[in-house]
């Protein structure tokens, strides 16, 4: 088996973390490459719940490696309370288990304030973000100003380095009417924490490498979703890494080829959260009916969900830019019991047919849905296990996606239960 990237083709919270779950018994080890503790992946695996944010979904099975690659930006006190609340459910995290990059990049609790205090004062142009700190530590990160995992092993280098990073925040929080940060202060809280977290500091391209030559099979688990990748998104409501697949490499330590397969998660319907446009957005019964039925609720935040009929046009465009080879499609029992099903196929923009989401923001403000509409199905495909037991309008539905998508669909998944699995052939 390649070695494969598992990417959302929407706007995240497809169902990845079942997938990469259903993935990861087959590989050796499970890298995540970017985001941070935005994500949100709830595993079902005997009976028992896991949420995970930060960590990759592999941590949860004995065995494998989980690697939290270059990369990923790392809360440091979101990393420990996850560890623990693992522990807490007899999950033994150990640095045999887990390897974080050493040049992957800290989120600060700056950031964190910082994110919430922008969304504050945007009013309605805020993005709703999850206030995590994601967005201004990648920032930092780009402006060459960011502490890293490395710096927490030289706390002698560490104190200049907080010079520095202060004195960009203290003008911007004083800009803000925020007191400034004391620099000792948060050498101490990063020097209480460090003793937790370096463990698990490791060269992590070299041990990929290692494990490459090995013949070791990698897993690269994606976060959130190609619709809010920081390129190829609904920018300005975006996050603020590159969600596609090509990032599997950068954010890993590997080069392009590493990446044999890229499967690209794909719910039977759409969701997002936050703020942006959603052009097959229902804001009536279907819309409520969808949330309801699919538990539309943030994994991190608990916030409901936005939602709508299946975009095949987006999708397809996501396909694209992300590289996906196939989908896995997922939720597709929540669509049980409708009479009709519609599936954007295209839009109307400005009197004019278009077959593609346009770049600018307000052009997708405006877009308006074409819509295809399918008969729906009687029965229950919930925990459907083989094609045979699903019925033929919905074999049918399923088919005419991968039309309009232009992919295949390479997995069916209907049910949050890891074994409700259907491999397509
Ligand atoms: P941020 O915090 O800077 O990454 O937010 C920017 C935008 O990205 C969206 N975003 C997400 N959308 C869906 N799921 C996400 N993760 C959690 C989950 C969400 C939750 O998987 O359940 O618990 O609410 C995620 N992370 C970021 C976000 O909504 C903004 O639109
Ligand atoms: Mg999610």
């Amino acid at each position: 088996m390649a070695n494969v990237a598992v990417v959302g083709s929407q706007w995240g919270d497809e169902g990845k973390g079942k997938i990469v779950d259903w993935l990861s018994e087959r590989a050796d080890t499970v890298v995540r490459f970017q985001g941070g503790h935005n994500a949100g992946h709830t595993l079902v695996i005997d009976g028992q719940t896991y949420k995970l944010s930060l960590l990759p979904s592999g941590v949860v099975r004995p065995g494998k490696l989980s690697i939290v690659g270059n990369g990923v930006v790392i809360d440091p006190w979101a990393l420990v309370e996850e560890i623990e609340t693992l522990r807490s459910q007899g999950v033994d995290v150990t640095p045999e288990r887990l390897r974080i990059a050493e040049n992957a990049t800290l989120i600060l609790p700056l950031h964190r304030e910082l994110d919430a205090l922008r969304e504050a004062a945007a009013g309605a142009g805020k993005i709703g973000t999850t206030k995590r700190g994601i967005g201004p530590a990648y920032e930092d990160k780009v402006g060459r100003r960011a502490i890293r995992v490395m710096d927490l092993q030289n706390p002698k280098t560490l104190k200049a380095k907080l010079d520095r990073i202060l004195a960009h925040h203290n003008a911007l929080r004083r800009g803000l009417n925020q007191p400034e940060v004391d620099r000792d202060e948060l050498f101490d809280s990063l020097c209480e924490i460090r003793p937790k977290v370096l463990p698990f500091v490791d060269t992590v391209w070299q041990l990929l490498d290692q494990q490459r030559r090995a013949g070791k099979r990698i897993l690269f688990e994606g976060a959130q979703g190609a619709l809010l990748d920081i390129d190829h998104g609904t920018y300005p409501f975006v996050t603020s890494s590159n969600t596609v697949a090509a990032q599997a490499a950068t954010g890993s330590g590997m080069g392009p080829r590493a990446i044999g397969y890229v499967l690209g998660i794909t719910k039977a319907y759409t969701t997002r959260v936050g703020e942006g446009p959603f052009p097959s957005e229902q804001e009536n019964e279907t819309g409520q009916l969808l949330g309801e039925r699919g538990r539309e609720f943030g994994t991190v935040t608990g916030r409901a969900r936005r939602c709508g009929w299946f975009d095949a046009a987006l999708v397809r465009q996501t396909i694209k830019v992300a590289g996906i080879d196939g989908i896995a499609l997922t939720k597709l029992d929540v669509l049980d019991g409708f009479d009709e099903l519609k599936v954007c196929v295209g839009y109307r923009l400005d009197g004019k047919e278009i077959d593609h989401l346009p770049a600018a923001q307000g052009a997708q403000a405006r877009v308006e849905p074409i819509y295809e509409v399918l008969p729906g199905w009687a029965g229950s495909t919930e925990g459907a296990r083989s094609w045979a037991e699903l019925p033929a309008q919905c074999i049918k539905y399923v088919r005419r996606l991968e039309e309009l998508i232009e992919a295949p669909v390479a997995l069916l998944s209907t049910s949050p239960k890891r074994e409700d699995t259907i491999l397509v052939h």
